[in-house]
Parts: C-alpha cells; sequence; structure tokens
C-alpha cells in the first residue's frame, strides 16, 4: 500500500474573523478581533477599548468572503476540495454572547454557505471558537477568567449543533486551545492586568475551557451520535539544542507542560506533572467538584493541530535570538531556513509531530493548519508566481505522507491555512498571505477583492486529484 487512503480529505482552512469581513452585516456583534488594529513584523497589534473611529481594524472586511462565499467555494470545488475548514463567528449567533436567544440572520448564513459546500460534495469541518468570542463578554464578564463563560459558549454550542446537524460532522471546540496560556486575548479576551498573575489567570481560564470543551463534546453527541468531535492544539514542536541531558530534559518539560492539554482532551484527566506546575508556581485553580465527571466523559474523536514551524529547547539560554514562532517563541535552530517572518521551515518536523502525538495517544490526527505566509507579486497578466509556496508544501506533503504511509499514523486528513488570502491573525497583515487563491487586497485596506488563481492553485489541484501521488 503505497497510497493515502480513498477518504483522505484533502481541503483548505480559514477562520470565520480572518477573513469574512462584513463585520456589523446580518446583525452580527463585535467580536475580539474586532477590536484589533493592523500591526507588522516590528509591532505588535494594538487592542482597542472598542471599534473607535481612526483606527484601521483590517478584520472588518477581511477578504470579504461574507459576500463572495459562493465563488470562492466554486473555486475550492475546481481544486477538488473533499473538504472546508472554517469557523462559526459567535458573535453571528449571539452578537453580544449572554442572549437566550440567537440571531437567525446569522444562522441563515452559515445554513447558506454549508449548502454551497454539500452542492460540490465538499464535507464542513467547523471550529467553533476560533479568535472571535464577543467582545461584550470581556467587558461584562472579563472573559475566559470567568466560569460563567462557561454556560455561554455551551448555549451557543447546543444551537449550532442542532441546526447544522445534517449538515456538519466534523467539530473542533476552541482553536489551538493552549494558546491561552501564551497569548490569552484572542482566544480568551483576557489582556492581562498590572499587578494580575498572568499565570494563574491563563490556567484558570485554560480549565475553564477544557471543560467547556468536554462539556461540548458531550452535548454535541447527545444531539447526533454520528457527530466526529475533535480539539485543536498548537503543536509547539521543538528539539532539545544539544545533546545535553539539561537541554533534553527542558524539552520534555516544555511537552509535557504543552501535552497537558492534551491528555485532558484525549483521556479526561490532568497529568501528574500539571499538578506539579500549579505547586511550583503557586497556582490555585478554582474547580467544582463535578468537573472530574465532565472532563472523563467529554473526551475527543480526533485531534486537529497546526503546524507551521519548529524551534529548539535550551535549559540554561544566554543571548541567543529568539526564533519567531506561531505564536509560542522558542529558540532559533541553526540548520533551518525561516519564512521572511522568521518561522522556521520544518518539512521533517511534521513527520515527527504526526508520530509523538500517534504515539502517545493513539486517535486519528488531522492536519488542520500547515503553510506558508509570503509576499506575493500580482503580475501585468494576473498571474502569481508562488513556487516558494508550492515547494513548501511538497516538502511538508511528502513527510506527511510518510509518517501515514511508512510509520503508520491514521491522519484523516490535510487543510491548508488559509487557502484563500486572508487577514493574519498575528501582525494583522494582508501582504503575509497563505493562499492558493490571491486577494486583491492591501495592509491599508485598498483594492478590489478580486480574486486570482496562483501557480499553487494548479499544482495543489494536481496533488488532490493524484490523492498526493504527484508532488
Ligand atoms: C494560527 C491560527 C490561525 C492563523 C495561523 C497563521 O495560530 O490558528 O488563525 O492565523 O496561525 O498565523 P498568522 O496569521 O499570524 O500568520
Amino acid at each position: 500500500m503505497n497510497k493515502l487512503p480513498d477518504n483522505f480529505l484533502w481541503g483548505g482552512a480559514v477562520a470565520a474573523n480572518q477573513v469574512e469581513g462584513g463585520w456589523n452585516k446580518g446583525g452580527k456583534g463585535v467580536s475580539v478581533s474586532d477590536v484589533m488594529t493592523a500591526g507588522n513584523k516590528g509591532a505588535e497589534r494594538k487592542i482597542t477599548d472598542g471599534v473607535i473611529d481612526g483606527y484601521y481594524y483590517p478584520n472588518h472586511e477581511a477578504s470579504d468572503f461574507y459576500s463572495q462565499y459562493k465563488q470562492d467555494i466554486a473555486l475550492f470545488h475546481e481544486m477538488g476540495f473533499k473538504c472546508f475548514r472554517t469557523s462559526i463567528a459567535w458573535t453571528r449567533i449571539f452578537p453580544k454572547g449572554d442572549e437566550t436567544g440567537p440571531n437567525e440572520e446569522g444562522l441563515k448564513f452559515y445554513d447558506d454557505m454549508f449548502d454551497e459546500c454539500l452542492k460540490y460534495g465538499i464535507e464542513p469541518v467547523v471550529t467553533i471558537s476560533h479568535f472571535e468570542m464577543p467582545y461584550h463578554l470581556v467587558k461584562e464578564y472579563g472573559g475566559w477568567r470567568n466560569r460563567k463563560l462557561i454556560d455561554f459558549f455551551i448555549n451557543y454550542c447546543e444551537v449550532v449543533f442542532k441546526r447544522f446537524s445534517k449538515k456538519v460532522k466534523y467539530w473542533m471546540t476552541f482553536n489551538e486551545i493552549n494558546m491561552i496560556v501564551r497569548k490569552p486575548w484572542k482566544p480568551g479576551g483576557i489582556q492581562i492586568n498590572e499587578n494580575e498573575n498572568k499565570l494563574q489567570a491563563e490556567y484558570q481560564a485554560a480549565h475553564y475551557m477544557l471543560v467547556a470543551s468536554a462539556k461540548a463534546v458531550k452535548i454535541g453527541k447527545a444531539i447526533n451520535p454520528e457527530f466526529i468531535i475533535g480539539c485543536m492544539f498548537l503543536h509547539p514542536t521543538s528539539y532539545a539544542a544539544t545533546c545535553s541531558p539539561d537541554d533534553v530534559l527542558a524539552h520534555v518539560k516544555k511537552l509535557q507542560n504543552a501535552y497537558m492539554f492534551l491528555d485532558v482532551s484525549v483521556r479526561g484527566k490532568y497529568p501528574n506533572s500539571y499538578y506539579k506546575f500549579l505547586e511550583k508556581n503557586k497556582l490555585l485553580i478554582q474547580t467544582l467538584p463535578e468537573d472530574e465527571a465532565v472532563l472523563k466523559e467529554g473526551t475527543v474523536d480526533y485531534i486537529g493541530f497546526s503546524y507551521y514551524s519548529s524551534s529548539i529547547v535550551i535549559a540554561n539560554p544566554s543571548n541567543q535570538d529568539k526564533s519567531k514562532g506561531n505564536e509560542i517563541s522558542g529558540y532559533k535552530n541553526p540548520l533551518l531556513p525561516a519564512s521572511e517572518w522568521g518561522w522556521q521551515i520544518d518539512p521533517v518536523g511534521l513527520r515527527i509531530t504526526l508520530n509523538w502525538m500517534y504515539d502517545k495517544y493513539q486517535i486519528p490526527l488531522f492536519i488542520v493548519e500547515n503553510g506558508l505566509g509570503a509576499i506575493d507579486t500580482l503580475e501585468e497578466d494576473r498571474s502569481i508566481h508562488d513556487n516558494y509556496r508550492i515547494d513548501y508544501f511538497r516538502k511538508h506533503i511528502e513527510e506527511m505522507k510518510k509518517a501515514v504511509l511508512e510509520d503508520g499514523v491514521d491522519l484523516i486528513g490535510y487543510t491548508p491555512w488559509g487557502c484563500i488570502d486572508l487577514v493574519s491573525a498575528g501582525t494583522g497583515e494582508m501582504k503575509k498571505r497563505y493562499g492558493f487563491i490571491y486577494v486583491d487586497r492591501d495592509d491599508k485596506g485598498n483594492g478590489s477583492f478580486k480574486r486570482y488563481k496562483k501557480d499553487s492553485f494548479y499544482w495543489y489541484k494536481e496533488v488532490i486529484k493524484t490523492n498526493g501521488e504527484i508532488l
């Protein structure tokens, strides 16, 4: 057997807040991404206190998928997508988050969008919360610091599970759930206050989100036992900087700390190392006695994860350069090249990652994000020659195939990130492009929103057509 399974889910991934735009259309409320200004490589995005005149908010219009989804999905179909990963914007369904009833117009939008996918036999893969929680829940309740968020989230889940029960089979609860303990704004609506203990706030929120995720799995399965519900984990692939046992131990500790999220989501229980971590850092996490059973009963069917790059771990760092990675920084690996944004490119790291996770958890995996953010040039004839992107994908898909065909990893599918150009979550830039489809829009909000096929579009089409045989 030298072929990927016939039902392998080739596709692409986006998130509502980064692609849809229409930020105040159809009754939509303000989300945490709607109050983020544009940044760049050197400057962080600002978070404003609500939407304020005079600032530019790139997610407000994003890539205009809200109005152009029909033609975009037709393009995905042209590439041969078997699935399309997107998220539901919580604020389209519950504009403020604490209402009792949903916004019908928001539900209708997703009904139509999923229908459009299904028309072409494209399976929707849906993230329930991808950096777009209602801003009102931040102002009124303090975001995921507050246990009340569990109920609001579950109310929202119940509504979308019921409404889309016949249209969506593959779900994920929180995008990159482990980002809450590094950069808590986008996943959790948390800005650390002066004098606030950062770790305490983050680990408390993490617990509530893990409980919410488990509850969502249980409720989803009760609504439709056919649902396939996963978690979504940012895999912080890294290596010990040297064979010094101290570096190796530091690396083991780093992974152990991150895998806590998978231990809970997959096995339904915190590992001992988590309790030791709390002790060491003097963290007191509020829990309810019932939480233990909730976590046990709401374990996931698969692990969705993002993988872009890798870094190294040094036990006793001096002044080495930090390598910018996907929101979770590590040290720079001297053996690897990097993208223009400093993310180190490591295709073999994908194979290693797949092996690590599959060895440990033995449930199906799904690569739901992978890709290269790069500057593209739109030529006069409207072509885009992005062979650097093709090269990135070719090498990663080769390693992915080895993991499946030579190592025996059970992998459901592959959805490259930002299959159509969209707003970067990290920097708010448009010029950090990931797509197979170019969107005419720049960092200042100029452009026609017209779509153009990049060279990678035709290349990926062939990859899907041959089920990964021709790369
Ligand atoms: C992940 C997020 C995505 C996406 C991607 C690329 O962290 O799940 O939303 O944005 O990274 O990152 P960026 O947009 O910062 O280039």
